[in-house]
């Protein structure tokens, strides 16, 4: 297997804390982003939409969308377990994935869509700030629903890490580091589990 992948992109970040976490060495291919390899002839050959990350397959064949990836990779190689050990502990961790998930692709547009940086930072960008605004509410009721279903476990589904708190670190890491975004009061195990997830060694890789 082979990962293309960009150091910085949180798509991307999200299947590097995941192997991180696992750990699994996949030789890795960093894409240019702001070279815009990813938009080259080559590229587009791998991944028809130009994005990061990617999987080369042993059969040759390219498999997009991290959480895919992610899924195939814990398929692949099941120990240690990601998604928990029994059914039920499956069941959790896939809950808090796609609630997780959900804020991820919710709070990405409210941040770009509202954050004074992105115009200078992404001049082809065009922002409506009602688009922000629309979603702004449904991203704080699903952190609420995250911040309930932590609980006082020190990862988002238990007492192991799982792919929920991969994909959630690697949104947050963005919003903190890109965009000042701090997670709100309301959410403070939530905050206290960002405080502790950082530290972990996979958090520190780059
Ligand atoms: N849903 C996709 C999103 C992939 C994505 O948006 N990748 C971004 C980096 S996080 C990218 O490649 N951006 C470059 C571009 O759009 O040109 C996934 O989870 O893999």
């Amino acid at each position: 297997m082979k990962l293309f992948t960009a150091k910085t992109a949180p798509s991307a970040r999200r299947v590097a804390i995941y192997l991180a976490e696992k750990g699994i060495e996949i030789e890795r291919i960093e894409v240019n982003l702001l070279a815009k390899e990813q938009k080259s002839a080559d590229f587009l050959k791998k991944n028809p939409i130009g994005k990061v990350p990617v999987l080369e397959l042993d059969d040759g064949t390219f498999l997009p969308e991290s959480a895919a990836i992610v899924e195939y990779v814990e398929e692949v190689h099941p120990n240690p377990p990601m998604i928990g050990k029994t059914l039920e502990e499956r069941a959790h961790a896939r809950a808090s994935e796609r609630i997780a998930s959900d804020i991820f692709a919710r709070m990405a547009l409210v941040l770009l869509h509202s954050h004074p940086s992105v115009p200078k930072n992404r001049p082809d960008f065009i922002q409506f700030p009602q688009i922000a605004q629309g979603l702004q509410q449904s991203v704080t009721q699903l952190l609420q629903q995250l911040e309930t279903r932590i609980a006082d476990r020190l990862f988002l589904a238990g007492r192991h890490p799982t792919i929920a708190d991969c994909t959630f670190f690697a949104l947050m890491e963005t919003a903190y580091m890109s965009f000042d975004y701090e997670l709100p009061e309301s959410c403070p195990r939530l905050r206290a589990w960002y405080g502790r997830f950082k530290t972990r060694p996979s958090a520190l890789i780059v």
